[in-house]
C-alpha cells in the first residue's frame, strides 16, 4: 500500500462512493426517472413492493425476469466510468468503498471488489421461506423450486422493494461516519436511505461531498463540489485529479 503522499492535517483519506443509474446508463441500461426511465414504463406499486410480489407473483417475476436477461446481454459491458472506479480503489492509498443502488454486475464485471450493492443483485434470488440465497443466471416462476428447502414457488428476487430495509446499512453508516470525501455518481437523489448520505457523511465526518451527475440532483445543494456530464467523461477526469493531488 503506497504511503499517503497528500497531507490532509489528519483528516480521513477514506473514500465512500454512493452510485446509481446514471453510471450505467452508457452501458445501455435504462434508469428510473429520465424521460425513458422504467417508472415512466411500469408502476413502483405493480413491480417494485413485497404487495405487489403477492398480488401479481407472476408479473413481478417478469418484469424482474427481463431486466435480468438485458443485464446479462452481451452487448452489456461496464463503461470507463466504472472503470475508473476500480483503478481508484487499487491505486488510492486510502480505503475505497463503492455503495450501489444498482442491481446490476458491472461494478463487479469491471473489477471493483470493496463494493456494497445495498439494494440488492438481479443476479441473485432468495427463498421467502428458508431465506437461502443463491446466484441466478435463468428466469424465475411460479413453479421454481428452492435448491435449500425445496419450497416451490417460494424464490424472489434478491433486490429492495420499497418499504424493505436496505442491505448493509451499518456497513455503510460505519463508512460515511469515518470517511474524508463522499462522492455521489449518477443519482437522482430521489430514495432514502441513500439520499441521505451526503446529510450523513458532512455530518459526522466533516467530510467533502462531490456529485458526478448529468444534471443537478436533487439533492444537489447538499454538495461541496459538483460537476455535470456523462459518467464516462467526468468519472475518469475526477478520479484522474484525486490520483493526482488529493482533493
Ligand atoms: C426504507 C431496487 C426503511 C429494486 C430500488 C424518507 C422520505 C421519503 C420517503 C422515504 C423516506 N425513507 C424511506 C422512504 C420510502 C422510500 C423512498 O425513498 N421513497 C421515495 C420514492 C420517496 N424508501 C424505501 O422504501 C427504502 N426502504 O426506507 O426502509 C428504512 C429507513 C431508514 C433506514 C433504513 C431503512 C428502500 C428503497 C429501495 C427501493 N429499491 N431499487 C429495483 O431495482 O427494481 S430504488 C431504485 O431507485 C434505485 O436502486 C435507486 O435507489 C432509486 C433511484 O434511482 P437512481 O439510481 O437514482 O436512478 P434515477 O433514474 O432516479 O436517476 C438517474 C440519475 O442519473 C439522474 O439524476 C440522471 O440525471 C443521471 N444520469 C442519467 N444518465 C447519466 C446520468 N449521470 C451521469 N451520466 C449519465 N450518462
Amino acid at each position: 500500500m503506497m504511503r499517503d503522499p497528500f497531507n490532509r492535517g489528519g483528516k480521513s483519506n477514506a473514500i465512500v462512493i454512493l452510485t446509481g443509474a446514471g453510471i450505467s446508463k452508457e452501458s445501455g441500461l435504462d434508469t428510473f426517472r429520465d424521460a425513458d426511465g422504467i417508472w415512466t414504463k411500469v408502476r413502483i406499486e405493480d413491480v417494485a413492493t413485497a404487495d405487489a410480489y403477492v398480488r401479481d407473483p407472476v408479473g413481478v417475476l417478469a418484469f424482474y425476469n427481463a431486466r435480468r436477461r438485458n443485464v446479462l446481454a452481451d452487448n452489456v459491458r461496464a463503461n470507463a466510468a466504472h472503470d475508473a472506479l476500480v483503478r481508484l480503489e487499487n491505486e488510492w492509498p486510502g480505503a475505497v468503498l463503492v455503495v450501489t443502488q444498482n442491481v446490476d454486475n458491472l461494478h463487479e464485471m469491471a473489477g471493483s471488489r470493496n463494493l456494497v450493492h445495498m439494494h440488492g443483485e438481479l443476479c441473485k434470488v432468495r427463498c421467502t421461506a428458508c431465506s437461502n440465497v443463491i446466484e441466478c443466471q435463468d428466469d424465475l416462476d411460479t413453479t421454481t423450486a428452492c435448491a435449500a428447502c425445496a419450497a416451490i414457488g417460494t424464490m424472489r428476487p434478491h433486490v429492495v422493494w420499497y418499504g424493505e430495509m436496505p442491505f448493509d446499512m451499518d456497513r455503510i453508516y460505519a463508512a460515511l461516519s469515518t470517511c474524508g470525501l463522499f462522492v455521489s455518481i449518477g443519482t437522482s437523489g430521489n430514495t432514502y436511505p441513500a439520499a441521505g448520505f451526503v446529510e450523513e457523511a458532512r455530518r459526522t465526518a466533516n467530510a467533502h461531498t462531490v456529485e458526478l451527475n448529468l444534471e443537478p440532483s436533487e439533492g444537489h445543494s447538499l454538495f461541496a463540489e459538483r460537476r455535470y456530464g456523462p459518467a464516462t467523461e467526468i468519472v475518469p477526469a475526477f478520479v484522474d485529479e484525486v490520483l493526482a493531488k488529493g482533493w
